[in-house]
């Protein structure tokens, strides 16, 4: 028999057969065809579309589980009615979940839902990492050495014991204050006694906390360590929608993690610094990969600053994530923090610089210099700090890093760096090839930096640039000198007859600032010249007579007025970097020493060597 009739609704029809016969045939099998579909229908109709009948069919036609292991345990007495209707009830109560929690759904924003549905990968995410939670629970362990210098001892000398003993007091003062009256908030605002936020932290708390954790430690405060150290546990979180900056993010919290993680080897300080890390990673999402100034730790979304020159991204931001980023990739085992910050120095290098300058705007898009601004203080500072503290801490292998800094310093000096009439050297603002003859407080961090590199500079240039370094510390000294409260402006000019002195009025101001009391520190250490001391003993006496209030230190509107107006701010350097540079200005030389350390640029110590012989993974 041809194959052809035997399966007469699928065989294609032969063309010879076509006519009145083959028509009638085709009527028939349509109508066998409606036969068939009604059939199938009626079919599906009694599984799906009767009430709660699925469930019925399963114990009939299919061995269920559930009413088995009911059986044995005996949790089902009885068969027939009764054990249905129980079935019946349970089908119709799940109905009835399902229709609220439909009804719920619908009455939710649409962001609300994006949200849960986020949660909820989220939480499928830590489950499959199984039952220790997330990533940064599930870090490789890393074998920690405490290393030299994380305590230090007395000074023999008795002076420099009364005066390192009296910043210890200042340090106490200032946290009690903090402790008493703002704890957990980011800042202390020590006139109205209550805490302060900036917008640079968004809705993270605790900055305080975090940037003052190693000057507890190093001044061997240990219960307020401990105290510090019991909040992170507890509290520090970061999975807060809410947008941050990444660089002083990254500065303050991360660095000060990490900080505290190398003085005290408690390992809560690493997976907090690795964890916070991840959450800055979609940071780097542009097409350069330089990364955003601002970002949303929640959705990851970046963004800069609306005044930065044309959309840029800021020189003194992207370029100071490297020390943290690299310390992040070893402790975490995670290669993508040291790869994202080592493309934005493959991104600079390919640029052409003017005069072998860095302007202080890159767009991230398009990868273009924006405005042709260059200054070593606010905007580009740390930038240059970075790339001399990349190779000391690469244990002087990174070389790339070490040409960088020394070219950079190279056009500084030749571009930025004039003498004053009265023989004051400074470093002055370069905007499109005119010089604004200004030195910000901030640039001040630049007598210790040079000091710092002076050791390792190419041909015969060290004994220059610690004579450099020296120079711009008695510059910097004098903008104190000068002033009626012996504190120093926030921008000071060498124009218009006057030499370190602010003419503005908006730059009259002083927020307990660091950096000129930073470079007296690395002056003293490499010089052991007693000025040094000397001047940084003069900045703790006007401090205290200036700035020292019942519940903590504050800011000075203007340092020429005869008596303070305060700004009611006690910023988290203070503590983090004023006072732990004070400290370590009247301490011994082995104390956090500078070949087993380097201070990030908020003045935290992170161990410096980076080889793999020295921090090793155990696994
Ligand atoms: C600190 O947060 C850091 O030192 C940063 O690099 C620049 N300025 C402040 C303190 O002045």
């Amino acid at each position: 028999m041809p194959a052809a009739t035997l399966l007469p609704f699928t065989a294609a029809p032969s063309r010879k057969s076509a006519g009145p016969t083959s028509s009638f045939r085709l009527t028939e099998r349509f109508i066998l065809l409606l036969v068939f579909s009604a059939f199938i229908t009626l079919c599906f109709g009694a599984i799906f579309f009767l009430p709660d009948s699925s469930k019925l069919l399963s114990g009939v036609f299919f061995h269920s589980s559930a009413v088995e292991t009911n059986t044995r345990t005996g949790t089902v007495s009885g068969s027939g009615s009764a054990n249905d209707e129980k079935i019946l009830a349970k089908i119709r109560k799940d109905h009835e979940d399902a229709l609220t929690e439909a009804k719920d759904t619908l009455q939710k924003r649409p962001e609300e839902i994006k949200q849960e549905i986020l949660k909820e990968k989220e939480k499928v995410l830590r489950d499959s990492l199984g039952p220790d939670g997330g990533d940064v629970d599930r870090l490789p362990p890393v074998e920690y050495q405490r290393p030299p210098g994380a305590t230090g001892q007395e000074p023999p000398d008795p002076r420099t014991r009364e005066r390192r003993a009296k910043v210890k007091e200042m340090m106490q003062h200032s946290w009690g204050g903090y402790k008493r009256y703002a704890w957990g908030a980011n800042e202390l605002r020590p006139i109205s006694k209550q805490g302060h936020s900036s917008n640079l932290f968004g809705g993270l708390k605790g900055a305080n906390i975090v940037d003052a954790l190693d000057t507890l430690y190093i001044m061997e405060m240990y219960e307020d360590f401990d105290e510090a150290t019991a909040w992170v546990e507890k509290n520090l979180d970061f999975s807060l929608n809410t947008e941050v900056s990444v660089f002083e993010v990254n500065i303050r919290f991360v660095g000060g993690l990490l900080s505290a993680y190398y003085l005290s080897g408690k390992d809560v300080f690493r997976r907090k610094a690795v964890e916070l890390g991840e959450r800055l990673l979609p940071a780097f999402k542009t097409s350069t990969g330089i990364p955003w100034a601002l970002l949303n730790l929640k959705s990851g979304i970046g963004r800069n600053w609306p005044w930065a020159s044309g959309g840029s991204s800021i020189l003194a931001e992207y370029g100071t994530l490297h020390l943290e980023f690299m310390h992040l990739s070893k402790l975490s085992g995670n290669p993508e923090f040291a790869q994202k910050v080592m493309n934005i120095r493959k991104v600079l290098e390919r640029l052409d610089k003017p005069h072998g300058l860095y302007p202080n705007y890159l767009n991230p898009n398009s990868g273009q210099w924006g405005q042709h601004h260059v200054s070593v203080g606010g905007l580009g500072d740390s930038f240059y700090e970075y790339l001399l503290k990349a190779w000391i801490m690469s244990d002087k292998t990174d070389e790339e890093a070490k040409k960088m800094y020394y070219d950079a310093l190279q056009a500084i000096e030749t571009n930025l760096i004039r003498k004053s009439s009265g023989g004051l050297t400074y470093i002055a603002e370069w905007k499109g090839g005119l010089l604004e003859h200004k030195m910000g407080h901030l640039t001040c961090f630049a007598g210790g930096m040079i000091a710092l590199g002076a050791d390792g500079a190419p041909g015969d240039q060290t004994g220059h640039q610690m004579e450099l370094a020296a120079e711009i510390a008695r510059t910097c000294h004098e903008s104190y000198a000068r002033t009626t409260l012996k504190l120093g402006p926030e921008a000071f000019r060498f124009d218009g007859g006057v030499e370190a002195i602010a003419t503005r009025q908006n730059e009259k101001y002083f927020i307990l600032r660091p950096e000129v009391i930073e470079t007296f520190m690395y002056m003293w250490r490499f010089t052991h010249d007693p000025k040094y001391r000397d001047w940084g003993w003069e900045a703790v006496q006007a401090l205290e007579q200036h700035c020292r209030v019942e519940a903590g230190y504050s800011g000075i509107r203007d340092v020429y007025a005869t008596s303070p107006n305060h700004d009611d701010v006690q910023q988290s350097f203070y503590q983090a970097e004023t006072l732990k540079y004070l400290y370590l200005l009247f301490s011994e030389d082995d104390h956090l020493p500078s070949d087993h350390w380097v201070f990030n640029t908020e003045a935290h110590p992170i161990y410096s060597l980076l080889r793999e012989e020295h921090l090793t993974h155990t696994v």
